[in-house]
């Protein structure tokens, strides 16, 4: 059963993460088929992008397969990462990418959803970001990414809690650009896209890439980008990001010891 399904019409693009029996777990494998749907898509004449788990899927995405973080002292979440390679190839589409999201959002996927262009969730949708759930230092182009999105105090809360935020709470805070109900979800989604389809291909993607560099023009200087780095290292040379990953694996709740 293919990992990743993939449509076009009426120059509207689909991909569809389709191994709900495994949470849609942002493996590399399932990356792999992403990114490659993304390809045939954007040369194959798609105006814009949707992506979505199946119908009914109570998880629209795990995130990060845990299995797949390295052990203790390596970087979790380096450049060449799947999941970091699929947040940027998002970002950097020249296509419109509309998430729609019917369930549960989770870590690095919850960079997925928000590296899209619009989200469009039902009432059954959430945001939970894990992190601080299974000590994991997030990397830097992630955190602008989120303090950018939605502020630095609901992105303090959503990283310290690893509580899930609410479709209704993400659609007041703005990160949910519509809240549908679930029957229509799917029509609503269809017809946003439609709208962007019959729009101007070029100044839509000149706007998009206008936007993405303007709203990342952080001047970061090395000094701090380096005590960024630092700061990370602290995290996964740590025992608790061992702990953390351990846990998880056998199931029980971990036992930080702050080192
Ligand atoms: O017991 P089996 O072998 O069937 O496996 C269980 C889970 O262990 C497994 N599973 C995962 N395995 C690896 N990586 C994952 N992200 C992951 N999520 C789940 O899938 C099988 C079914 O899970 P189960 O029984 O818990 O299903 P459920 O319906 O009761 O609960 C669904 C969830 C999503 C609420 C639950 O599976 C869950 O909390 N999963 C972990 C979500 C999470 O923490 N994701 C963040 C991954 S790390 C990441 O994205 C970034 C690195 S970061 O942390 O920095 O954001």
């Amino acid at each position: 059963m293919p990992l990743v399904l993939t449509q076009l019409s009426d120059d509207i693009g689909t991909i569809i993460m389709n191994n709900s029996e495994h949470l849609n777990m942002l493996n590399s494998a399932m990356v792999d088929d992403m990114l490659a749907a993304f390809a045939l898509l954007e040369n194959g004449g798609a105006r814009v992008i949707i992506i979505r788990a199946t119908a009914g899927a109570k998880v629209w995405s795990a995130g990060h397969d845990i299995n797949e973080l390295p052990l203790a002292g390596r970087d979790p979440l380096p450049y060449d990462d799947p999941l970091v390679t699929i947040l940027r190839t998002i970002q950097a589409s020249v296509l419109p990418v509309i998430a729609m999201i019917e369930g549960s959002v989770w870590g690095g996927a919850c960079d997925l959803a928000l590296s899209c262009d619009i989200l469009i969730g039902s009432p059954h949708a959430s945001l939970t970001m894990t992190p601080a759930k299974i000590s994991v230092p997030y990397n830097a182009t992630g955190i602008l990414h989120f303090i950018g999105i939605m502020g630095v105090n609901i992105a303090k809360e959503m990283f310290f809690s690893a509580q899930p935020l609410t479709a209704e709470r993400a659609q007041k805070l703005g990160i949910l650009n519509h809240l549908v109900p679930l029957e229509e979800l799917e029509t609503f989604t269809w017809h946003l896209a439609g709208s962007i389809a019959g729009n101007s291909p070029l100044s839509i993607r000149v706007i998009k890439e206008q936007i993405r560099l303007l709203a990342n023009a952080h001047p970061l200087s090395p000094q701090t980008f380096e005590r960024v780095q630092g700061l990370r290292r602290l995290v996964y040379h740590s025992d608790d990001y061992a702990e953390g990953i351990r846990a998880f694996q056998e199931k029980r709740p971990p036992v930080f010891n702050g080192s």
